[in-house]
């Protein structure tokens, strides 16, 4: 058992450890059952530590089996050994000496899928955050850098693969039909990044030259029979590893470079230096399997754990509190690799709205924090979308405010100055400042004041002088991290827009400093003046969501259309649109909710078909222009007292007074984008499915009728398609005879994949009615449901709890007992999962008083259980607060 009560770590407590390890040599015999572990740790005292300290190395469920000090065995009064610590006294005071530790692990035991575990056969690690103590007694923490060399040893037919991280140093026979390999890692690298796989598995091999020219072996394992399902995956890994080197001048370091996908893994992928783990979800893809969406989350993902070879392992993090250095940096890396790939302007609204339905509830509730933080009692609870893509996006601010050139030339000389360190937050922005002289201690505050910061914007216009004044202001609610108010370094992208469409050129003066299209608004109010204006432009503010702010802008309605018709700028024309259906859905949920009906205005459906049928816009961007906001991105712009089933009933209304206006428009539609010849998954054909099935969406609305959808079901020759339309069964026609008739064929034509059944799962439990609740909990006994799996348990109960606004919040609390049970049989398993899964609580303090009262309860109810993990309490106590 764990004995750490995670009493909470806090970054100005950080002290480097007093010794160092420089090397490992590691050998793993792995047997059914059973799994030795034997390892050297070449190691000395941190020069300047003194002498006095004891060696305290950290542990988790471990027993140890022996211990040696330069090759003699200790006696038991030289060392105590607990389950999470092992205390060595009388250690050497100078020089390097050699601690052997042998431990015993049972993997198949492993149900929290951290440190060494079995996943279908496969013995598999995950190391990061702390699972390497899992494996080894060790200073477990990324400030302790190590080179590796590991032997594994196997019997030859169960495991005919045996990987680690490095190069292939040698291989043999050994008696007994076993067999050994040998893996050689030259990059001193910290325990997080270890990793070994062995097992009996498919490979789809290829092979890269590098820049320098270099030839570079790659592989993709899989289980059994799926190799052919990683031709995706590969073709993105060498697209992935070219766009580094020109984009970024990163070239790749090892002789090999190994993705392996597995069927139980906690989160998307892994990094480990040179050897990836991935979950299968993120590598295996089939037009007959895998949606658009699951082919562009393959790249990124991809994209993503490569990347981290120079962002996060090449240069590490001294301590977790220093998570956004590698994981905001290396999202920004990845998100650029899909704008270039793909559409750039589809990627940044993706991105957007990404941002708001997830990062910005968690800064806007109890469980916000700064993308820094400063104190935790379980860091797996802080890979969170704060830390990613808050992250990312103060990259991104970082990249406009100083220019493409300058920023590349502070990346660049991070890359130089820090290669092979653990660095902190304060070094990477040093490199900036050297790099352009330019100061960002007031940037810096992005990493340590936690919440949304609110822009306001109001323009005046002066006809009789054609004077347009603006005048910027922004501000900083005190959260529930208690982080600090100051005003803080917003870039404000900008353009003023011509009755005609097209930018005018305008040069302001006044209080913030302006270059090119960026506003640097710095203070908390400022005043810009245009002058020489015909006629009051268009303001089309914070182009690229330029900063993630919440925007408050008395926009006259005609504007938000213009610039829906007009602004040059795609990526405005989508967040006019989008803002504007927002609003009307808010206003339309408030006055349901108070009783009376919501009236929408003829020009939201005028607007929608204006822009659907668009033929200059890209079929992705029009698809992500008309498709209305989500339930709880309407949720999260009402604010308070929220009424889950008002808003879904102001949606479904508006999704049938558009499909009524447009159903001409949408069917024509469909008509003109239907593919003929073979199914490709490029982002403009799947640009063209995209738009083609949100106006399926629109067009079932508006019939009332399910023909249409269980038409395409049954003629579709693609996931995306298939799965689209019975999208649409399910939340527009839940428990119609075609829908049941639907569910079933797809669970029989799919029922040998489960990444499809966990689609099949997924699709159910996320059907938006009070009734769901009762069919998930049915499919909950299902043969082919298992807590066990985290893909699967996220299928249903996740989808559930994040993903149906209506069934889980029901009126009468009986959506919120029934996930917080399965939280806790989660938890005996995997606290982690359930920990993750506990984060769809957030928001409660938003609902109206009854169910806010039921959430309240539910809470108290979980917190107050016997044996919770210390991971599933941090959550649910901060959820409380
Ligand atoms: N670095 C890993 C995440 C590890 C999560 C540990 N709880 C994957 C990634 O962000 O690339
Ligand atoms: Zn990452």
């Amino acid at each position: 058992m764990r004995t750490d009560q995670g009493q909470p770590i806090r970054l100005e407590d950080y002290q480097p450890a007093d010794f160092l390890i420089h090397h490992v040599d590691m050998t793993v015999q792995l047997f059914d059952g059973r799994v030795e572990i034997d390892s050297v740790l070449e190691m000395e005292r941190r020069p300047g530590r003194g002498t006095a300290a004891l060696l305290e190395l950290e542990g988790d469920e471990l027993e140890l089996a022996s211990l040696a000090l330069d090759g003699s065995p200790l006696s038991t009064d030289r060392y105590h050994a607990t389950p999470d610590r092992l205390r060595v006294e009388g250690l050497p005071a100078s020089g390097r000496f050699r601690l052997a530790i042998g431990t015993r692990l049972a993997p198949e035991d492993n149900t929290k899928l951290m440190g060494l575990y079995r996943s279908s056969g496969i013995w598999c690690t995950q190391c990061e955050a702390e699972g390497f103590r899992r494996i080894t007694y060790f200073l477990d923490r990324p400030d302790v850098l190590s080179t590796y060399r590991v032997r594994l040893e196997a019997d030859r037919s169960q495991a005919p693969v045996l990987l680690s991280n490095g190069n292939p140093a040698e291989a043999g026979d050994l008696p007994d039909g076993r067999h050994f390999a040998v893996w050689d890692d030259p990059f001193p690298k910290p325990s997080y990044l270890f990793a070994l796989v062995a097992g009996d598995l498919d490979v789809l091999s290829d092979s890269f030259r590098t820049l320098s020219g270099r030839d570079v072996a790659l592989a993709i394992y899989t289980e059994k029979g799926q190799a052919g399902r990683a031709a995706y995956a590969m073709d993105a890994l060498k697209r992935s590893m070219r766009w580094d080197e020109t984009r970024f001048g990163r070239e790749y370091d090892l002789d090999v470079f190994s993705v392996v996908a597995i069927s139980d893994f906690n989160m998307g992928a892994m990094e480990n230096k040179g050897l990836n783990i991935f979950n299968h979800k993120y590598v295996l893809l089939d037009p007959d399997a895998a949606t658009d969406g699951d082919y562009a989350g393959v790249e990124t993902v991809i994209a993503h754990e490569y990347f981290h070879n120079w962002t996060g392992n090449r240069i590490t993090c001294r301590d977790w509190f220093q998570l956004c250095l590698k994981e905001g940096l290396t999202v920004y890396r990845d998100q650029e690799f899909s704008a270039d790939e793909r559409s750039r302007a589809v990627k940044r609204i993706t991105t957007t709205r990404n941002l708001k339905a997830h990062q910005f509830p968690e800064d806007q509730g109890p469980l916000q924090h700064p993308v820094r933080p400063e104190q935790y009692r379980e860091i797996n609870n802080f890979y969170t979308s704060t830390v990613y893509d808050k992250g990312a996006e103060v990259v991104r601010m970082l990249e406009t405010i100083l220019g493409r050139d300058g920023f590349r030339a502070g990346m660049d000389l991070y890359f130089e100055r820090h290669d092979g360190d653990a660095a902190t937050i304060e070094d990477f922005l040093r490199c900036f400042e050297d790099a352009t002289g330019k100061d960002l201690a007031q940037f810096a505050l992005w990493y340590h004041q936690a919440g949304t910061p609110t822009l306001t914007v109001e323009d005046d216009f002066d006809p009789a002088r054609g004077r347009l004044t603006l005048t910027l202001r922004q501000s900083l609610q005190p959260g529930a991290a208690r982080t600090g108010t100051e005003p803080m370094y917003l870039p404000v992208r900008f353009g003023l827009v011509g009755h005609n469409g097209g930018d005018l050129e305008a040069r302001p003066t006044g209080t913030a400093e302006v270059v090119d299209d960026v506003i640097h608004l710095r203070e908390r109010e400022a005043t810009l003046v245009f002058e020489g204006l015909s006629a009051r432009p268009y303001l089309s503010i914070l182009r690229d969501f330029s900063a993630p702010v919440t925007l408050r802008m008395d926009e006259r309605r005609e504007d938000r259309l213009a610039l829906a018709r007009l602004d040059p700028a795609p990526f405005n024309r989508w967040r006019a649109l989008s803002d504007l259906l927002g609003e009307t859905l808010r206003d339309g949920a408030r006055a349901m909710q108070a009783g009376r009906p919501a009236a929408f205005g003829p020009d939201v459906a005028s607007i929608i078909a204006a822009t659907a049928a668009d033929e200059a816009l890209d079929p992705a961007l029009r698809a992500e222009a008309i498709a209305l906001p989500s339930e709880t991105e309407i949720a999260r712009l009402i604010e308070r007292d929220v009424d889950p089933d008002a808003v879904h009933a102001a949606r479904t209304a508006l999704l049938g007074e558009i499909g009524t206006h447009d159903a001409r428009l949408f069917s024509d539609l469909r008509e003109r984008l239907s593919h003929a010849g073979a199914f490709s998954p490029d982002a403009a054909s799947a640009g063209r499915r995209a738009l083609r099935n949100v106006a399926l969406g629109y067009l079932s609305a508006a019939e009332g009728r399910p023909d249409v959808a269980a038409r395409q079901l049954e003629t579709a020759d693609n996931m995306t398609d298939r799965f689209a339309a019975l999208a649409v069964l399910c939340q527009q026609f839940p428990g119609q005879p075609e829908t049941e008739a639907a569910l079933a064929a797809f669970y029989t034509r799919h029922r040998h994949d489960p990444l499809v059944i966990d689609k099949w799962f997924a699709i159910q439990a996320v059907s938006p009615h009070a009734g769901t609740l009762d069919r998930v909990a049915a499919l909950a006994g299902h043969a082919d449901f298992t807590l066990r799996n985290p893909n699967r348990a996220r299928s249903l109960v996740g989808s559930f709890a994040a993903g149906n606004p209506v069934a889980f919040n029901r009126a009468d609390g009986e959506g919120y007992r029934w996930v917080a049970d399965r939280l806790l049989a989660i938890d005996k398993l995997n606290p982690q999962l359930a920990a993750r899964l506990a984060t769809s609580f957030r928001s409660w303090q938003s609902l109206e008083p009854a169910r806010r009262e039921q959430a309240k309860n539910i809470l108290k109810t979980l917190s107050e259980s016997n044996g919770i993990s210390v991971d599933l309490r941090d959550i649910v106590d901060r959820s409380r607060t």
